[in-house]
């Protein structure tokens, strides 16, 4: 038997796998996305970038919790213009899709930053629409109004496929999926962070700096996937996996929850960017030992019940 093909197409683009890395990890400096790019991805996601620089949050920003991380970054980015010359020098080398991760802190900030980056030659963008504990930020993915500007500034702003980021910690994902699928979206990212917090107990206070961070790794799986699973019942647009995929037996569950792509974050840190091609031979392995030709015949299975 030939060997299972592993290229999907996502909003109209083609990767030549299914892998992506989770928005926040590498993917903010030229010579990060060129590791990335090495690493055997099919596709390529940056940092979340705001229309003005910022610093992020003071230390401590990232701690450990058993499977996970809780990080509080608080949106540390060099700003939209110089990213914009950062990402001129590196595009010709990277040679993958490449989406750019853009917030705002209103709905309006969207529109301005997808049409500021338009020109370059990316792929889409994804709409970061769910910092779990950056106000503003998460709150414009909590409203369907604000939502609805959000994507509908970003629409009106570029003709590329455009994902739209959401949270886990909503009422309903579905309902957010839809409102998001309405206003134009072209494909949906499940999910962002799961809001959360660490307490030092020598200091008697909270451990991060901001307080409040996202959680992410083997917790928010069953928790990421069961967003997945339920907006593929909610929406035709695809669907992209995302939360503590550390292994191919992991991406699979995602695709038979319905996602077509995945996105990897946390596993990084702890498995190195070898991760990537561990999940991909893992997946061709699989696939052939089921007989299927190709990953269409695992997105969605498990709501065939
Ligand atoms: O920068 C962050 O603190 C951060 C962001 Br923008 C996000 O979307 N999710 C997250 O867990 N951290």
């Amino acid at each position: 038997m030939v060997k299972p093909c592993l290229q999907v197409e996502l909003a109209g683009v083609k990767l030549e796998n299914p892998l992506m890395n989770a928005s926040g990890i590498l993917g903010l400096t030229s010579y990060s996305l060129a590791r990335l790019a090495e690493a055997g991805l099919g596709a390529l996601v940056t940092k979340s970038i705001g229309l003005k620089p910022r610093l992020g949050n003071p230390n401590p920003t990232v701690v450990e919790v058993p499977g996970g991380l809780v990080n509080s970054m608080g949106l540390p980015n060099p700003g939209l213009e110089a990213f914009k010359s950062e990402l001129e020098e590196s595009l010709p080398k990277i040679g993958k899709p490449l989406f750019v991760s853009v917030f705002g802190f209103s709905p309006e900030e969207y529109g301005e930053a997808v049409k500021r980056l338009d020109r370059l030659p990316v792929a889409g963008f994804e709409l970061n629409v769910s910092c779990p504990h950056m106000g503003g930020v998460g709150e414009i993915g909590g409203s369907p109004e604000a939502l609805r500007e959000a994507v509908r500034g970003a629409r009106a702003s570029t003709g590329k496929p455009l994902l739209v980021k959401l949270s886990p910690n909503l009422t309903s994902f579905a309902e957010a999926a839809r409102v998001a699928e309405e206003a134009g979206a072209d494909g949906i990212v499940a999910t962002n962070t799961v809001r959360s917090m660490v307490i030092d107990l020598e200091a008697e206070r909270p451990l991060l700096a901001g307080v409040y961070g996202g959680l992410s790794g083997l917790p928010l799986k069953p928790v990421a996937l069961r967003c997945v699973y339920e907006a593929y019942e909610a929406v035709k647009i695809p669907i992209v996996g995302c939360g503590g995929i550390f292994t191919w037996r992991d991406a699979a569950e995602y695709f038979m929850a319905g996602a077509v792509a995945i996105q990897v974050g946390t596993a990084i840190a702890y498995r190195g960017l070898e991760v990537f091609r561990d999940i991909l031979s893992g997946l061709s392995a699989y696939l052939e030992a089921k007989g299927l030709d190709d990953l269409g015949g695992l997105v969605g299975a498990a709501h065939k019940r």
